[in-house]
C-alpha cells in the first residue's frame, strides 16, 4: 500500500520516523512517504529517516492561534508539500498525533487542507496518554479525540500506558539477562536487532510501526504465492468509514533447528501439523487479548482483518481457518477479510498474526476518559 504519513508534533513524528523506517525485507520504502511537523527544532533535527526538505517547523506559540500569519505560513509550506506528489501517488493518508499533545491542534487545518488536495481516505493514528501525565492532559485527549473522530476515515487508538508498561518490561528484562543476544533473540524487537540503549518510547513506536507495516506489505505484490491474497483496496475497506480501530499483533521466533531438514520432516507428521496450527491459534489470541494497540470489546467490531505472515509451510490452513471461525463469530457485524504473506524461510523466522478490528464504538481507555471527565466542561467552551 502506497501512504503518506503526516506526523505531528513528538510523538507524531516519531512514530512516522519508525514506521518509514527501512528494514532489510519488509515493506518496500519507495511506497512510503512521511513529513513531520513539530515546534521543537531538537526533535526534527534528531528524525533519521524523514528527509530534511519533509520537515516542518512550526512556531510554538501559534498553536492556539492558526489564524496568524506566521502559522499560515508554515502550514502553506506544508500544504506546497502535499501538492508536490503526483495525483494518485498514495492509496491513503495517516495522520499521527499524540492526543495529549499540543500539536494534535492543527489536525482539522491539516486534514482541511488534505482533503482540498487529494481524494484519498484520511485516517488518523492517535496515543492516550498515561495516567501519571495528569487529569489535565487526559482531559484534553479526550476532548481532542472528539474533534478529530468526525474529520477522519477512522481513528487508529495506541494506548501508552498499555505500551509503556510493556516496553519498560521488555527493556528490563533484556538489562537483568545481559547475555549474548542470540539469533532469536535478535529479531524480537520489530525492526531491529538492538534493544539495549533504547527508550521506552522508541520502542513503543517501533512496536506501532509494525502494525503498519506489515498492513502495508499486505498491500503490495508479494514474491511468495499467498493462499489469500489481501489488496490494498481491501485493507482500507475494512478500516474506512470505521470510526475507532485496534490493531493487535503477535509473532514469534521459530527455533532455529525448525530449519535443520530431519526436525522438518518431523513437522510433515500428524503432530507437526497439530502444533502449527496451534501456535496460529495462540498466536491470535495473544494478539487480540495483550498484545493489541488499545483494550476493547471486540464483540462490538463491525469490521476485521486477519493477516497471517511467515514462513509458508508454517502458515497451517488449518489453524488460519480455526482463527478465521473464531473472529468472525465474535464480531458483531458480518464483514471479516483474511489473508496470508508467505516469505521465505532464509529471509525471516517469525510467524506473525495481526487482527484489526474497525467499527468500534469505544475502547475500554477512552471509555474510561469519557467516564471519569464526561461532565467536566472544558475551560475554554
Ligand atoms: N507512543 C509515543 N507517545 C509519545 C511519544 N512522545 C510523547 N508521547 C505521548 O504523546 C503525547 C503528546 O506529546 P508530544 O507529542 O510531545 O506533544 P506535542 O504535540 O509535541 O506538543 P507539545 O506539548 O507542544 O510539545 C504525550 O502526552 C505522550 O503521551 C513517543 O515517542 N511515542
Ligand atoms: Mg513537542
Amino acid at each position: 500500500m502506497r501512504l503518506l504519513i503526516l506526523g505531528l508534533g513528538t510523538a507524531g513524528s516519531k512514530i512516522a520516523d519508525a514506521i518509514i523506517r527501512p528494514s532489510g525485507h519488509s515493506a518496500r520504502c519507495s511506497d512510503l512517504h512521511a513529513i513531520a511537523v513539530d515546534n521543537d527544532p531538537e526533535i526534527l533535527e534528531h528524525l533519521t529517516h524523514i528527509g530534511e526538505e519533509a520537515k516542518f517547523y512550526f512556531p510554538k506559540d501559534d498553536i492556539e492561534a492558526p489564524e496568524l500569519l506566521t502559522t499560515r505560513f508554515t502550514i502553506d509550506e506544508v500544504k506546497s508539500k502535499l501538492k508536490g506528489f503526483d495525483v494518485g501517488t498514495h492509496d491513503a493518508v495517516l495522520v499521527c498525533a499524540g492526543l495529549g499533545g499540543g500539536l494534535v491542534s492543527l489536525v482539522p487545518h491539516l486534514v482541511s487542507i488534505i482533503r482540498e488536495t487529494m481524494f484519498e481516505p484520511v485516517f488518523a493514528l492517535v496515543t492516550i496518554p498515561t495516567e501519571d501525565e495528569g487529569e489535565s492532559r487526559l482531559f484534553r485527549a479526550m476532548k481532542n479525540l472528539q474533534m478529530i473522530r468526525p474529520l477522519v476515515d477512522g481513528v487508529i487508538i495506541f494506548d501508552n500506558q498499555l505500551w509503556l508498561d510493556k516496553a519498560r518490561g521488555e527493556l528490563a528484562e533484556t538489562t537483568l539477562e545481559q547475555r549474548p543476544v542470540g539469533i532469536a533473540e535478535k529479531f524480537w524487537i520489530p525492526g531491529t536487532s538492538e534493544k539495549r540503549g533504547i527508550e521506552p518510547y522508541d520502542l513503543v513506536n517501533r512496536h506501532i510501526a509494525r502494525r503498519i507495516r506489515l498492513l502495508v506489505h499486505a498491500g503490495e505484490i508479494q514474491k511468495g504465492v499467498p493462499q489469500t491474497v489481501l489488496d490494498s483496496r481491501e485493507i482500507l475497506n475494512t478500516i474506512t468509514g470505521m470510526s475507532y480501530i485496534t490493531i493487535g499483533l503477535a509473532e514469534e521466533e521459530l527455533p532455529e533447528h525448525g530449519r535443520i531438514s530431519i526436525l522438518r520432516q518431523r513437522s510433515e507428521t500428524r503432530v507437526g501439523r497439530q502444533e502449527r496450527a496451534a501456535r496460529i491459534v495462540k498466536l491470535a489470541e495473544k494478539a487480540v487479548f495483550r498484545d493489541i494497540s488499545s483494550y476493547c470489546d471486540f464483540s462490538t467490531a463491525k469490521k476485521a482483518l486477519i493477516l497471517l505472515s511467515g514462513p509458508e509451510e508454517e502458515l497451517s490452513m488449518k489453524g488460519y481457518m480455526a482463527v478465521r471461525k473464531w473472529i468472525d463469530e465474535s464480531i458483531d457485524g458480518f464483514e471479516m477479510r483474511a489473508g496470508d504473506i508467505p516469505v521465505s524461510s532464509r529471509q525471516s523466522n517469525r510467524v506473525s498474526v495481526l487482527i484489526v478490528f474497525s467499527g468500534l464504538k469505544t475502547v475500554t481507555r477512552v471509555q474510561e476518559l469519557y467516564e471519569r471527565f464526561g461532565q467536566k466542561r472544558d475551560d475554554r467552551e
